[in-house]
């Protein structure tokens, strides 16, 4: 289904405050941005979750829970949604979002191939550990970010994303186990502090827009609403990938996926700190599995010996109560255990 996006004939674009807040704390916050067109987000993303009736496994598209039956669909995420149908690729260039992300990262915009909606379900949303989107696909410069669009309400209950403000500007931190990509910060090795960690509310239709170093994850869904959002990722259009064009080696597709401006082939080089992600997580046997399976859940006791101090996000973090990754292949974390964020 493609429908033509309404958008509001002068779109907003970010205040010198909001601005400011990016650059300083490294994400925002931005009210009311899809307006008309959440309906239709809610209404596309609806179809596609409801064509998991039938489904077997999971496909290139969705992600299924472990409680996943064909009679009984769950969707814990939608991949690629650009690729899952021509509205989101459209929404991708929404006026109001491009709006916004260009006093951030210029003129020229790039969509990266990847993306998701994560569905966060009522009653046992997964929480997501902390990582950096860095890590996943560091860039030639750090004109790079994530938008998250919101089609529920996002509060305490809910799993909010949780942010590290300022991390954007400390250092890039390992996101490997045994030698292996995990997608996730080891906090207690890493000698991270995560109590000054804020939640993010805002009603649907905003957009969070945070930048690919910050430091962010989110916690578990308590409550009996689901909670979805969709990860759009961004780039100026010289920030070139380091890992290699995404997907299909193919320039005509990279600069297919320009939504703003015109692409270049010189990337702008920047003195930014990079760790190359090693070793896919998608290729990690079963032993290296277990054995990032043992870190992470070393990981979540560390964080409930850390929660001692009574910050407010301890007791949240320390509900992480155990990790089993989604390493890819047709395994896929329990419901309500951690999971890692995907490229
Ligand atoms: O869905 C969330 O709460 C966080 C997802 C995320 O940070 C990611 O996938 O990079």
């Amino acid at each position: 289904m493609s429908i033509v996006m309404r958008q509001l004939p002068v779109m907003q674009s970010l205040t010198q405050a909001q601005i400011a807040q990016y650059r300083a704390d490294g994400y925002v916050l931005v009210q009311d941005v899809l307006d008309d067109t959440l309906a239709d987000l809610c209404r596309v993303t609806d179809e596609i979750v409801a064509s998991a009736q039938g489904v077997e496994d999971h496909t290139n598209i969705l992600d299924l829970e472990a409680s996943h039956t064909p009679d009984a669909p769950r969707v814990r995420r939608i991949k690629q949604p650009h690729l899952a149908d021509p509205f989101y690729r459209e929404l991708a260039a929404h006026g109001g979002i491009m709006a916004a992300l260009e006093p951030l990262i210029g003129d020229n915009i790039r969509l990266r191939a990847g993306g998701k909606i994560n569905m966060k379900s009522a009653d046992y949303g997964s929480p997501v550990e902390w990582h950096q989107d860095w890590a996943f696909y560091p860039h030639t410069n750090q004109d790079v970010l994530a938008v998250g669009i919101l089609l529920d309400d996002m509060d305490a209950d809910n799993g909010p994303l949780l942010v590290l403000p300022g991390s954007h500007r400390g250092p890039v931190y390992d996101h490997h186990s045994h030698g292996a990509f995990c997608g996730a910060i080891d906090v207690a090795r890493e000698g991270l502090d995560v109590s000054g960690a804020r939640e993010l509310h805002g009603e649907a239709g905003s957009i969070t827009i945070h930048h690919a170093r910050l430091v962010h994850g989110s916690g578990v869904n308590k409550s009996d609403r689901q909670r979805r959002v969709l990860f759009f990722e961004y780039a100026a259009a010289d920030a070139w990938p380091l890992a290699g064009i995404e997907h299909l080696n193919d320039l005509e597709d990279f600069n297919g996926r320009m939504v703003h401006g015109e692409p270049t082939l010189r990337p702008r080089l920047e003195d930014v700190p990079v760790k190359m992600p090693k070793g896919r997580s998608t290729r990690i046997s079963g032993r290296s599995r277990r054995r990032i399976s043992n870190t992470l859940t070393e990981l979540c006791d560390g964080r409930l010996r850390r929660g001692g101090g009574g910050a407010p996000l301890a007791g949240r973090v320390s509900s992480f109560a155990c990790a089993k990754l989604g390493l890819g292949g047709k395994r896929q974390p329990r419901e309500g255990s951690a999971t890692v964020a995907v490229a």
